[in-house]
């Protein structure tokens, strides 16, 4: 495990870059016009409820490099189960872990996954490169494609594994915008696709955070029979408003992050 928080930061950036080749475009547009980089609200890693590769597997690598846990989240509809955490740090991302959980899925899916599963080497969950080292197994196209009908979550964790499924651009940094309807306008201008699921801005003043994202890029993936293009990774947008304390609220709105979840469906 990593006991530097930006060299594991890097490496998942780096990781996502590779599949993520809009999220330089996502750079150049909000950030091009102020002095610094962009910075991060969070990041989004995705997991499966089996012991070995288990929320709290993924977490431990946080929890390594100063992170602790704040919040839970449950996802019925979605068969998924979150937690987020934070640094004491707060210019370091907030992460957003869930995991599928698998029991009340098909007895298909779930040997499917425990295939899966049971290809990682044990000592591969706690080495450094981990929580970006994709996929430990390959799975042919008509398996995604079975995935694919019952959840989609499931297929986008057989395509691409380990590796942050987003980045999440702070707009309360952002030098230039101040609102998320303009940061949309930019985007959409600029071509991106937004996920309009339950419409293009999810939550509200009300509850404290204004959300949206593009729709993940396509990406080729090697099945063990061809080549497919499916959705990759996505860039998240998010605007932070303060509790009655004044300060800003942190943690996730479940209603919300069930439709942010859906960013990775085909188009
Ligand atoms: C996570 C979706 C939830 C948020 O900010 O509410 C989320 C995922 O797609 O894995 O990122
Ligand atoms: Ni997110």
């Amino acid at each position: 495990m990593h006991n530097d928080v930006n060299a594991l930061f890097d490496n998942l950036w780096q990781n996502y870059l590779a599949v993520t080749p809009s999220a330089v475009k996502v750079h150049e547009l909000l950030g091009s016009t102020q002095q610094d980089d962009i910075i991060n609200d969070h990041i989004a890693l995705r997991t499966f409820n089996i012991e070995k590769v288990g929320l709290e597997k993924l977490a431990a690598h946080f929890l390594a490099v100063g992170y602790k846990e704040c919040g839970e989240y449950h996802f019925e509809a979605k068969k998924l189960y979150a937690k987020h955490f934070e640094h004491s740090d707060p210019k370091q991302p907030k992460v957003f872990i869930s995991e599928l959980l698998i029991d009340q899925c098909s007895p298909e899916l779930q040997a499917i996954v425990h295939n899966m599963v049971d290809q990682i080497d044990q000592q591969a969950v706690t080495a450094d490169n981990f929580l970006y080292s994709g996929t430990h197994w390959q799975v042919d196209s008509e398996t995604y494609k079975s995935l694919l009908a019952e959840s989609e979550y499931a297929a986008w964790m057989s395509a691409w594994g380990y590796r942050a499924n987003h980045f999440t651009v702070n707009i309360n940094e952002l030098t230039n915008f101040s609102t998320i309807e303009t940061v949309n306008d930019t985007l959409k201008e600029a071509g991106f696709a937004l996920n309009t699921s339950g419409g293009e801005i999810k939550g509200s003043p009300e509850v404290l955070l204004e959300q949206s994202s593009t729709l993940a890029d396509d990406c080729d993936v090697q099945f063990s029979d061809q080549t497919m293009s499916v959705p990759s990774c996505f860039y998240e947008f998010a605007l932070r408003y303060p509790m009655a304390n004044g300060e800003l609220y942190t943690g996730f709105v479940a209603a919300s992050a069930d439709k942010i979840f859906e960013s990775t469906n085909a188009r």
